[in-house]
């Protein structure tokens, strides 16, 4: 199954792929849409910039399931209400860094929903490995 991983520069999609996949290398800006192993990995920027929306949508097309990543201490999404569902694959909602300070889970469960984006929603930490078990059973990896 091939996951693709979306949201906001910094929220932590390549931390996140590495801590799914069990690797400790140490995530750098990610530049452009690439794969490893089943994961797709895209740049913030492409969420951030509309521009960029056609090309998120058409790559989406190439993956089995979505991983939209909110960061939990910064649930911002600049995205048009109901954006997830432009998506022709199904959209999960992962909000990462849940051992921040500042960690704001309610404003970041209204966020996903006002984006489109159905429950359950997965309150993890890349960093420190918190809420991952149950978003891989979930996912089945
Ligand atoms: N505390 C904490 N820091 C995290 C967590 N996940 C990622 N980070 C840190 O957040 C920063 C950004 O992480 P990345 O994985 O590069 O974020 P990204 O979403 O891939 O960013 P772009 O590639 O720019 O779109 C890095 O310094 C990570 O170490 C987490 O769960 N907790
Ligand atoms: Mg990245």
């Amino acid at each position: 199954m091939r996951l693709m991983l979306i949201g906001p520069t910094g929220a932590g999609k390549t931390t996140l792929s590495h801590a799914l996949t069990g690797s400790t290398d140490q995530a750098r800006k990610t530049q452009m849409i690439h794969f490893v192993g089943d994961f797709m990995d895209t740049p913030g920027e492409y969420l951030e910039i509309p521009r960029f929306y056609r090309a998120l949508l058409v790559s989406a097309q190439q993956a089995d399931r979505i991983l939209l990543v909110v960061a939990a201490d910064k649930p911002e999404l600049q995205l048009p209400h109901g954006f997830a569902q432009a998506f022709s694959r199904p959209v999960i909602g992962v909000i990462n860094k849940i051992d921040r300070v500042g960690c704001d889970l309610p404003s970041a469960y209204t966020i996903l929903g006002e984006t489109g984006v159905k429950e359950p929603y997965f309150p993890v930490s890349a960093a420190t490995g918190q809420g991952l078990t149950g978003l891989k059973i979930y996912l089945g990896l």
